[in-house]
């Protein structure tokens, strides 16, 4: 019965229940981390304005809790500089690209955590679930005017949500996917990051205040467009793995 519950209020934000049980096993630690870009893979700054006709360079820059990768359409431009395996890694990231209109900004946010449990800390007296955030402008490079900030204009959905009973975190040895630290953990949709994906099931971006997500090292060292605001999914906490997207038309 608690299994059913869990599962309902998963299903709330997942609309796909039937992977929690009787699924596959989360993703390992590998998968989460694996690199998403190839190994030789030139840097973003190789990409060039004038190597493609039409393409604008765009200045990014972003403020993650605790990382993320931007992809345009299916590209990856930018991966946080921290790895998502460091507990506290708190940065901002500046950094341009080219790209041509319509931009297809796509972008993958992950919550550092210990394990599939959700939790970090694991052990210690500040054994918790934590939280993440992500703020991001972006502007014309050539005119520095802005053409897209982060609010609930985007659309996201989480894939690793854990633990699904809060209770969980004060456990004395927390395991993942069980009890308490039951968790629901999805792969990416097939093509999320394409023109065409059907993005009607995505919920908009939920909007945290900047006293509710206390962002850290890095983000004073931006000056923040007053519409850009920190984005999640509906839970800052036991939403730790967040996809989310937008179309971004000429200006
Ligand atoms: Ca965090």
């Amino acid at each position: 019965m608690r299994h059913l519950t869990l599962c309902l209020l998963a299903l709330l934000v997942l609309t796909n229940c039937g992977r929690m049980s009787g699924a596959p096993p989360p993703p390992s630690e590998d998968r989460i981390n694996a690199p998403t870009t190839p190994a030789d893979a030139p840097p973003a700054e190789a990409f060039e304005a004038n190597a493609t006709p039409g393409a604008q360079t765009i200045t990014a820059e972003v403020w993650s809790d605790n990382w993320f990768a931007l992809y345009v359409d299916e590209t990856l431009f930018k991966e946080d500089s921290v790895s998502i395996t460091t507990e506290r890694s708190f940065n901002s990231e500046v950094f341009s690209f080219a790209a041509t209109y319509p931009l297809y900004l796509n972008v993958v946010l992950k919550d550092y955590i210990q394990d599939d449990t959700g939790l970090e800390y694991i052990g210690t007296e500040r054994q918790q679930i934590g939280d993440g955030g992500f703020i991001a402008q972006f502007s014309d490079t050539a005119t520095g005017k802005r053409i897209a900030v982060t609010d609930s204009s985007w659309k996201c959905i989480p894939i690793h949500i854990a633990p699904l009973d809060p209770s969980c975190a004060a456990e004395a040895n927390p395991v993942a996917g069980q009890g308490a630290c039951t968790n629901a953990i999805l792969p990416e949709p097939d093509g999320w990051m394409t023109q065409g994906f059907d993005e009607s099931s995505w919920q908009a971006a939920i909007i945290y205040d900047a006293r509710v997500v206390r962002p850290k090292d890095g983000y004073d060292e931006i000056s923040w467009d007053p519409s850009a605001q920190f984005i999640w999914g509906p839970d800052l906490k036991t939403n730790n793995t967040v996809l989310c997207r937008v179309t971004i038309q000429a200006p």
